[in-house]
């Protein structure tokens, strides 16, 4: 039988991780003021999210091998659980100053933080590079080391042209409807979203177990975009019709101009008068008028699209998750816990 980690059991890997970390650092005799500084940014940014990528690297390892691991086989995992979190901060930490956001995980936005401003785009770029100082310390001898190194310079690419796509549709400027479509929303998500938060967790935990195949990285590829896209349009979602007190942050995408599934969406129902509105009130700094927005997003009933939409998304995956061939290593059992975790999500 398979274990799952907790939070906490997550959490009590990171000091060590830390550690490594200071020690390359003083390696190059930084200074005390620096070191001080680089762990701030690191505790800051990496811990105190929900982890559900990083815990879910040793909860897949569990799953495949259908056993607990051992305390050896568990620190491992968790390492690389914690470079998912650590690519997660890197992407966050930017994320925020090009989405001008306010707060995140409830607290400032670590550019909004006193003193540290755009130090934090070289924080962002420290956190990134911390990643290969743990893969070289902890897993320079394993058999698959390269193809990890490999693994997360790829789904960098993968989220960076993601992030370019969600960014030029996204214009301060100049506000243009026509800009948005289906098709390139589905390429947005999928590529900003779905490889680092649902393949790359996967496809780590069967590089750590050296049973990763083409076929069987394919295979699980070929569920984890969609899980990825479903999760996107949650993000989205919750974007408007989240709490703030439950999500950790306060929407921006209407203000921000972004392709979101929400406009997409509208744009799909409105009618003409509807859609003069939100050329009007689309995108612009301006409170006022990302109410009038989001009041046309209720008059439209974009949240009772949204749950049909939740249902029938489900259905398929879980149709998916069903028709997978567990001969090539995979087990559905890593599926279901990743759709476990997000169905219905108010977070
Ligand atoms: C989520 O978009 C996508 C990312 C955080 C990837 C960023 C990629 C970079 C290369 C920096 P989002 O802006 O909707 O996320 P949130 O709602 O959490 O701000
Ligand atoms: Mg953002
Ligand atoms: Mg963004
Ligand atoms: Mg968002």
């Amino acid at each position: 039988m398979a274990q799952k980690t907790t939070l906490k059991e997550f959490e009590a890997v990171f000091p060590k991780l830390e550690e490594a970390l200071v020690e390359h650092a003083k390696s190059y005799n930084l200074p005390e003021q620096a070191l001080e500084w680089y762990k701030r940014s690191l505790e800051t940014n990496a811990v105190g999210g929900k982890c559900n990528r990083g815990m879910s690297v040793p909860d897949s390892t569990s799953l495949l091998l259908g056993r607990p691991l051992t305390e050896e086989e568990y620190f491992k995992a968790a390492t690389l659980g914690w470079m998912t979190e650590l690519l997660q901060a890197f992407f966050l930490v930017s994320d925020d100053i090009m989405d001008g956001s306010i707060t995140r995980r409830g607290k400032p936005c670590w550019y909004r933080h006193e003193g540290v401003g755009m130090i934090a785009i070289n924080d962002a770029f420290m956190i990134e590079t911390a990643i290969y100082t743990l893969l070289k310390k902890y897993f320079r001898d394993h058999p698959r080391y390269i193809d990890l190194v490999e693994l997360f310079h790829e789904v960098s690419f993968q989220t960076e042209i993601g992030q370019l796509c969600d960014l030029i549709t996204a214009p301060e400027d100049a506000v243009n409807l026509d800009n948005f479509s289906m098709e390139k929303y589905r390429f947005i998500v999928i590529y900003k979203t779905a490889y680092y938060s649902f393949y790359l967790p996967v496809a780590l935990a069967l590089y750590l177990l050296d049973i990763a195949t083409p076929k069987n990285l394919k295979q699980a590829e070929a569920i984890l975009i969609p899980l990825g896209e479903y999760f996107q349009v949650q993000d989205d979602y919750l974007d408007n019709f989240g709490l703030p007190e439950h999500i950790g942050k306060i929407g921006t995408d209407i203000m921000d101009n972004k392709c979101s599934w929400l406009i997409n969406q509208a744009l799909a129902i409105v009618t003409p008068e509807q859609r003069r509105l939100l050329e009007e009130n689309y995108g612009r700094k301006d409170k006022e008028k990302e109410a009038v927005v989001k009041k046309l997003y209720d008059e439209l009933k974009l949240e009772q699209r949204y749950q049909a939409y939740e249902e029938k998304v489900v259905g398929e995956i879980r149709e998916q998750i069903a028709r997978i061939d567990e001969s090539e290593g995979l087990k559905k059992g890593v599926f279901e816990a990743f759709l476990a975790k997000i169905y219905k999500r108010s977070k």
